[in-house]
């Protein structure tokens, strides 16, 4: 019997080799079962002990019945008022009820990019802890990113969605910091609610850029710095906050002015090359 030769690399590409007969082996079909994108909802929370229990409960009733991999992290800023032990007590009997809490950091969009980064979990998202935002929209906001949706958001400018109880100078003001913002969004992707805090993203879209730790409105910088290339808007009525008080203030206002000035700024590079930092959110 003739032993097979081995070939230099070189002589190889001159050899036509015999063909060779592999027996067909009827192995049975095996079912592989699609492994299911992962969820991560941050709820950053900022004295919300009068709230947290119902929106957990709130939430994982929504997000029960969809059978998909998730967890809930609630990023809280040493609140002191009782919510971080409410969470500890729900995260011991579920242990998708996780609690984070920074000692010596303050500020919304930082505490959801603390959460997000301590996840591996493929889409991402936020939702207020104020039960303003209902949480009940969840499965539709997921059902979008599952059928190919980049990003979700509750909008509370798409028809039919409001801000049922707002007086008319939040009305107006709110109104111009959108309008503000249409110069800058990507065309393709020109949403009615850049500034809503209740959306999901894919993970992928967000991984080059860097997210502005002490903004407010964190979607904004997602849609013109991300790579999001579809999004979608499921209305919604903005509601009153259950308890507590709000930490929307002149501060938060200045904020998001510089935020616009550096977003305008970064409009005027290409795309790409502005993107340079990358932050720990790429795994
Ligand atoms: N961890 C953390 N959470 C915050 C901080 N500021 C606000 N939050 C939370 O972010 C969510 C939104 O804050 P709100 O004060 O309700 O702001 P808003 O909804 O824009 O304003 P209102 O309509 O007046 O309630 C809530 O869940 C807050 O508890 C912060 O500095 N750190
Ligand atoms: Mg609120």
């Amino acid at each position: 019997m003739e032993h097979p030769q081995i070939l230099e690399r070189e002589d190889a590409a001159h050899v036509t080799l015999a063909p060779v007969f592999v027996p067909q082996l009827h192995v049975p079909q095996l079912q592989v079962p699609q492994t299911q994108a992962k969820l991560a909802l941050v709820l950053p929370t900022l004295h919300e002990a009068g709230n947290i229990q119902a929106v957990l409960q709130r939430v994982r009733s929504s997000l029960d019945p969809l059978g998909i991999p998730y967890e809930v992290i609630v990023v809280d800023d040493d609140s002191q008022d009782g919510t971080a032990e409410i969470v500890h007590a729900i995260s011991e009997s579920d242990p998708r009820v996780r609690l984070l809490v920074r000692r010596n950091a303050r500020g919304l969009g930082g505490a959801v990019v603390h959460g997000w980064e301590r996840s591996e979990a493929e889409i991402v998202g936020v939702i207020d802890a104020d039960l303003q935002h209902p949480p009940e929209l969840l499965p539709q906001l997921w059902k979008a990113i599952e059928s190919g949706a980049d990003l979700a958001l509750a909008s509370r400018y798409a028809a039919p969605g409001g801000l049922r109880d707002w007086n008319p100078v939040r009305r107006g003001l709110s109104r111009l910091a959108i309008w503000l913002t249409q110069p800058l969004q990507k065309p393709e992707i020109r949403v009615q609610d850049p500034m809503t805090g209740f959306f999901l993203v894919r993970r992928v879209c967000i991984r080059d850029i860097t997210i502005e730790t002490h903004g407010f409105k964190i979607l904004l910088e997602i849609l013109v710095r991300g790579e999001v290339r579809s999004a979608v808007e499921i209305p919604f009525s903005f509601g009153q906050r259950k308890a507590g008080a709000s930490k929307a203030g002149i501060k938060e206002g200045l904020d998001y002015i510089f935020l616009l000035g550096r977003l305008w700024r970064h409009t005027r590079v290409p795309w790409r090359t502005a993107q340079t930092a990358r932050n720990h959110l790429n795994h």
